[in-house]
């Protein structure tokens, strides 16, 4: 009888000390069926019962279910303990701090140029208009850049222009970087039939630099040819396309007469401004700001590109796509267009997201 309650107080021992030890629900759920399952120690035990005599019945009865009942206490206790256990755990390892920031969408953190902010609002307005975009070559041959634009051999216009050339080749060509993008509406134009209505966004190139120059700048030239195009259309053309680029009612241009090779009559275009310290605003004051040149095109230049100057005639215009970004949006140094400096970029930079469109707003 004595053995029999130090084998019951050993096996109560062992079975609380397992039950403490269990660090997971199904190493619990072992001891539990060791213990107390249908083939359990402590089953087994009471299986027992039933072989004995009464009074042995009546002493190990009620020792054994105190110990089944101390058992399956210990088993919930620690079956509750390790459910909060694991509720923790997993609390900790699904925190969220809901006081971080959001993170930037790559979308907001890219940042478009101004210069291709300009670019696509000046193609947007003119495209609006009726014009076609076209685009050429950067390497050009000295009879579409200058040539086939009436500028005459030796003629001190050809170094005006600040030529890049290169090196002469076999049969004594000598390519060069064009210096405006009028070849692209040559070879435009030397390719279909008039009526022409396009323009020509690109990348020019003259040896020049200071705080207003850099050797490789952008260009927009228009350009329109029909049977009854005249110097009205062009004023009309340029008014609605300024007017629309500055986002301004009241531009107001003045022409004034000049010479370009390329155009007869020819015309630089000033706007009106108003010039406030280092600022300038366009419709408002009394000065005035050189903004483009145009004209109306040469009989020469018509006839290089195959047209009849006799039937048809049309106006042209180009303008300095730097020039325009940094008069619109304020930027002081041309030269920090090229740098790729990302504190720069940041300031003067457009979202990704805020395409320019007519009726969406030209620059949100
Ligand atoms: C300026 C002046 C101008 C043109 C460009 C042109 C093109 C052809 C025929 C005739 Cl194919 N003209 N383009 C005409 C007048 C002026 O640009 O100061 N640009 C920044």
């Amino acid at each position: 009888m004595s053995s029999d309650i130090e084998t019951l107080e050993r096996l109560e021992a062992e079975f609380l000390a397992a039950v403490k030890d269990a660090l997971d629900e199904p190493t619990l759920d072992a001891v539990r069926v060791a213990a107390l399952g249908k083939k359990g120690r402590i089953s087994d035990l009471m299986k027992g019962l039933g072989g004995m005599s009464a009074e042995e019945r009546q002493s190990m009865g009620p020792l054994l279910n105190g110990l089944k009942d101390r058992i399956g206490e210990a088993l919930a206790a620690r079956k509750a303990e390790l459910h909060d256990l694991k509720l923790a755990a997993r609390l900790a390892s699904e925190r969220i701090d809901v006081t971080l920031p959001v993170r930037e969408s790559p979308l907001e953190a890219g940042r478009i140029h101004p210069l291709t902010q300009v670019w696509d609002e000046v193609v947007t307005i003119l495209a609006d208009l009726g014009f076609a975009v076209e685009q050429g070559p950067d390497i050009e041959s000295d009879f579409y850049n200058f040539t086939a634009l009436n500028f005459p051999e030796g003629h001190p216009a050809r170094e005006m222009h600040d030529t890049f050339y290169f090196e002469p080749r076999a049969d004594g060509a000598r390519p060069l970087l064009r210096t405006h993008t009028s070849p692209v509406q040559m070879r435009t134009m030397e390719k279909g039939q008039p009526p022409f209505r396009f323009v020509a966004p690109g990348r020019t190139y003259r040896c020049d630099s200071d705080q207003t120059h850099t050797p490789q700048f952008h260009q927009i030239e228009g350009l329109v040819v029909d049977e009854n195009t005249h110097l009205g259309h062009l004023k009309w053309t340029l008014e609605e396309f300024l007017r629309a680029f500055f986002e301004v009612d009241g531009v107001e241009l003045r022409f004034r007469p000049s010479f370009f090779p390329f155009t007869e009559p020819s015309m630089e275009v000033d706007v009106r401004c108003a010039r406030l310290g280092n600022e300038i605003r366009i419709g408002e004051g009394n000065d005035w700001l050189e903004i483009l040149g145009c004209g109306m095109i040469h009989p020469n230049v018509l006839k290089s590109a195959n047209i009849d100057p006799e039937r048809y005639q049309g106006f042209a215009w180009g303008i300095g796509l730097d020039g325009l970004a940094m008069l619109k949006y304020g930027i002081p140094d041309l030269r920090a267009f090229f740098e790729s400096d990302l504190r720069w970029l940041r300031h003067y930079g457009f979202s990704a997201l805020n395409i320019p469109t007519l009726s969406g707003g030209l620059s949100l």
